[in-house]
C-alpha cells in the first residue's frame, strides 16, 4: 500500500513516509507524564488530556499509523536592529491547515477509515514518527533525519487497515551537545527534555497575556518562534536565500484585528494572534533598544484597543522615556485599567 501512495506523497511535497503500530507508545507515555508533572506544559492545558496521546481513543479500530514529513525552507538568520526574528517554519501557509489537507489527498479513495492529525492533539508526534523510521529522536528533542535534517513538520494518518510497519535504525546524536549549550535561555533542561516555560517558542506563540519583566528580554530579537537549536544542529546543513525576519514597524503598523487577519489569517502567525504577534515586536524593540520606533508605539500606548498592546505599549513608552504619560489615560478606561497588575508597568 505504501508503495501505491508514495509517488503521489512525493506529488504533494512529503519527504518522508513511514508506518507504525499504535502499541508501541507505552515508554513515552510515560515520559509524557513525568513531563508534565515536572508542569513544563506551562499553559498548553490541551496537552493534559491523557487520552487525545492514545491513538485507540482518536480511532478505535486503528490498527496502523502512517506518519510523513513535510520539509518547510531554511532562512537565513541576519540579526539587525529593526527587525524581528521569526521561526522558518512561519513563512507562507499555517500547517495546521496545508498538513492535514495534503494527508486527506493521500488517502482520498481508498478503502478504509482514516483519521488524519497534525500538531492538533497532544498525540506524540515525534516518538510515532520515529517508530515508523522516519528519523531518530535528537537532544533538541525534535525529529532529525540523516541527510534532510529537521527543518519539517509531521503529520498522521491513523487507519483501520493493517499496513506492514517500516523500521530503520540511526546512529542519533552521539557526544554532540551543540543545541543544550546554545539554547540562550537554558529551556533544554537535559537532553531530550524541554521546559516550555524557558523556550523562546512557548513565550512567543502559545503564552498569552503580558510576559513577565524577566520573559520580556528572554525572548532577546525573536518576535514569532525560535530556530536556534535546529541552525546549531550539524544535521542542518546550507543556508536558505531569503531572510527569516519581518520588519517591526510592518506589524505594530497592523492597526485592528480585521487588518491583522486579512495580511496573516491564513498564517501561522495566526496562532499568536494580532495582540501577541505586537506585543512580541513591542518587547523586541525595547530589547534591541530601537528608539527610532517611539512614534509607533506612542501611537499604540494612546488608544490601542488590546489592553495587552495599549499597556505594552505604554511599558515601551515609558522605557525609551517618551516625553509623554499614558498611564494616567489608561487608568481612567474601564477595559484597560484591571489589566495594569499585570501589564509589569508598576515594576519599573
Ligand atoms: C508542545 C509542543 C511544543 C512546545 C514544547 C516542545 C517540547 N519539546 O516538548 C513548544 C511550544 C516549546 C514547542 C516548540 C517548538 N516546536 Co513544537 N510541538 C509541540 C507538540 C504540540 C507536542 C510535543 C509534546 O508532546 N511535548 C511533550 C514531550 C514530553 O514530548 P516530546 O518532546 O515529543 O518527547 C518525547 C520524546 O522526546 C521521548 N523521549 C523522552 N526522553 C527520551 C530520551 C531518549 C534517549 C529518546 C530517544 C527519546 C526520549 O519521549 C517523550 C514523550 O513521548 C508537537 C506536536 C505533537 N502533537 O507531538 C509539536 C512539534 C513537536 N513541534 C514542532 C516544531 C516545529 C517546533 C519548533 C521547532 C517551532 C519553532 N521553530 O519555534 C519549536 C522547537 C522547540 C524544541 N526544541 O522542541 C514539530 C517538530 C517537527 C520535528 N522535526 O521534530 C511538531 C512535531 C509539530 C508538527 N506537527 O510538526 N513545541
Ligand atoms: S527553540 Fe530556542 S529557546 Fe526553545 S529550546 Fe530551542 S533554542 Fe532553546
Ligand atoms: S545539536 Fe547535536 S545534540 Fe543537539 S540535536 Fe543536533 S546533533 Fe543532537
Amino acid at each position: 500500500m505504501l508503495k501505491n501512495i508514495g509517488e503521489l506523497a512525493q506529488e504533494l511535497g512529503i519527504v518522508l513516509l513511514g508506518v507504525s503500530e499504535p502499541k508501541h507508545l507505552k515508554k513515552e507515555k510515560s515520559k509524557l507524564k513525568i513531563w508534565l508533572d515536572s508542569k513544563y506544559q506551562g499553559e498548553m492545558s490541551y496537552l493534559e488530556k491523557p487520552n487525545l496521546c492514545d491513538p485507540e481513543f482518536l480511532l478505535p479500530e486503528v490498527k496502523s499509523i502512517i506518519s510523513f514529513a513535510v520539509p518547510y525552507k531554511k532562512r537565513e538568520r541576519i540579526y539587525r536592529k529593526g527587525y524581528g526574528q521569526v521561526a522558518c517554519y512561519a513563512f507562507g501557509e499555517d500547517y495546521h491547515l496545508a498538513l492535514p489537507r495534503i494527508a486527506k489527498k493521500l488517502v482520498e479513495g481508498l478503502d478504509g477509515k482514516y483519521k488524519v492529525y497534525s500538531d492538533a492533539v497532544a498525540l506524540l508526534e515525534r516518538p510515532l514518527a520515529r517508530n515508523a523510521g522516519l528519523g531518530f529522536i535528537g537532544k533538541n528533542t525534535l525529529l532529525i533525519r540523516p541527510g534532510v535534517g529537521s527543518y519539517f513538520l509531521l503529520g498522521e494518518i491513523l487507519t483501520d487497515q493493517e499496513i506492514e510497519p517500516t523500521t530503520n535504525i540511526f546512529k542519533g546524536c552521539g557526544a554532540c551537545s551543540r543545541c543544550l549549550r546554545s539554547c540562550p535561555t537554558g529551556a533544554i533542561v537535559e537532553p531530550y527534555s524541554i521546559d516550555a516555560r524557558k523556550c523562546i517558542s512557548y513565550l512567543t506563540i502559545e503564552k498569552g497575556g503580558f510576559l513577565s519583566v524577566e520573559e520580556r528580554s528572554m525572548i532577546g530579537e525573536w518576535v514569532f518562534g525560535c530556530d536556534i537549536c535546529q541552525e546549531v544542529c550539524p544535521f542542518n546543513h546550507g543556508v536558505g536565500d531569503e531572510e527569516a525576519s519581518i520588519k517591526l514597524e510592518e506589524i505594530l503598523s497592523i492597526r485592528s484585528n480585521r487588518e491583522f487577519d486579512n495580511k496573516f489569517g491564513h498564517t501561522s502567525f495566526s496562532r499568536a494572534r494580532r495582540s501577541g504577534l505586537l506585543r512580541n515586536a513591542i518587547y523586541v524593540a525595547v530589547n534591541q533598544e530601537f528608539e527610532e520606533i517611539l512614534p509607533i508605539v506612542e501611537l499604540l500606548a494612546e488608544s490601542d484597543e488590546s489592553p495587552i498592546v495599549r499597556l505594552s505599549a505604554i511599558w515601551a513608552a515609558k522605557k525609551f522615556r517618551s516625553k509623554h504619560c499614558f498611564l494616567e489615560k489608561a487608568l481612567r478606561d474601564e477595559k484597560i485599567s484591571s489589566f495594569v497588575d499585570a501589564s509589569g508597568l508598576l515594576e519599573s
